[in-house]
């Protein structure tokens, strides 16, 4: 039997072993996503995203459980955050989740950012669909919204929750950067600490302005990841956004919305790996610089020239 066919059939073996596949670029993965695909579309994918150390892995890790409990298997991709200030997060994420990793019903896998150009939002829609394929009802994405790849990833989502926590100084300040446009759900985590109500007030004031023209009015839930407090209550806002999705007609739309950008990101992977290669011969780049420097030629005609080679 073929890895996708063991895959299909619920092998846990095989479904690692095609996340590897995808995340190493290995050549047999563009047939491996080929064959999968047609089996995509049925799991409910749920973007968590939000501040460092706001808690996000720990209310994956009780919304897990609790799906769990109702009978729906999970998927988990934790996108670790690289960068040199959160570079210890996954060893604690790791073992937080160590207990959830047991559970046959649960499969969890952390993609890096380092190393990967830009390539990181294509990874993760394919380890989504491998899951998605694989039969997960249910699958997070966690990341840690700061850059730009964060919202690219986000835009793989069905539902995008944001979590926040009180206490951080100027909290709205830090919400206003596009984080309203991206929340479906937000939750004020934390709850238990003071500010909860300040940040709440000042969040629903925002989302009463920011949400006049459409449908859906994100909620705000309050949580204590850690003890679970609210977690039930945000499955539920998470159970109501998707019934809005169904019910609506947006669902459809938000669907092709996803597959236009999958698309667009496949294209754009497949052009900037050419163009790369082609450039990226050793010494290559250097020459076409001091070329730059040398007033020989100017950076737009070197990268018509090199479109034109790629082209023919
Ligand atoms: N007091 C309090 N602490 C919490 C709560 N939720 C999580 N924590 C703690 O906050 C810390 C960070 O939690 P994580 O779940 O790792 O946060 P995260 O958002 O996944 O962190 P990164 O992935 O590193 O960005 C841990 O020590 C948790 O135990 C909460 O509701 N109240
Ligand atoms: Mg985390």
């Amino acid at each position: 039997m073929d890895i996708v066919q063991e895959l299909l059939a619920g092998s846990r073996l095989a479904l690692a072993r095609a996340i590897t596949a995808v995340e190493n670029e290995y050549d047999e993965a563009v047939t491996l996503m080929q064959a999968i695909y047609p089996h995509t579309g049925k799991a409910h994918v749920v973007g968590i995203t939000g501040p460092p150390g706001a808690g996000k892995s720990t209310l994956v890790d009780k919304m897990t459980k609790e799906y769990r409990r109702k009978g729906k298997t999970v998927g988990i991709v934790a996108i670790d955050p690289t960068s040199p200030f959160y570079g210890g997060a996954i060893l604690g994420d790791r073992i937080r989740m160590n207990e959830l990793a047991l559970d046959q019903g649960v499969f969890i896998r952390s993609m890096g950012t380092r190393g990967s150009l830009g390539g990181l939002a294509k990874k993760t829609v394919e380890v989504v669909k491998i899951m998605d394929a694989f039969g997960k009802d249910v699958i997070f994405v966690e990341t840690v919204g700061v850059g730009q790849s964060e919202v690219d990833v986000i835009k793989v989502v069905d539902t995008t929750v944001v979590v926040l926590v009180p206490g951080l100084g100027d909290d709205i300040q830090a919400i206003k950067a596009g984080i309203l446009e991206i929340g479906d759900i937000f939750v004020i985590n934390k709850a238990d600490r003071d500010g909860t109500e300040r940040l709440e007030t000042e969040l629903e004031m925002m989302l009463d302005l920011n949400s006049s023209k459409v449908a859906w009015r994100p909620p705000v839930k309050r949580t204590v990841a850690n003890s679970g407090d609210g977690v039930e209550a945000l499955i539920g806002a998470i159970a109501d956004h998707i019934s809005y999705l169904y019910n609506s007609g947006e669902f459809v739309r938000h669907r092709s919305a996803r597959t236009k950008n999958e698309l667009l990101l496949l294209l754009n992977e497949q052009i900037s790996r050419h163009v790369l290669e082609s450039v990226m011969a050793p010494g290559k780049l250097d020459l076409l610089v001091d070329s730059i420097e040398g007033h020989r030629q100017t950076p737009y005609n070197i990268v018509n020239n090199i479109l034109a080679d790629i082209l023919r």
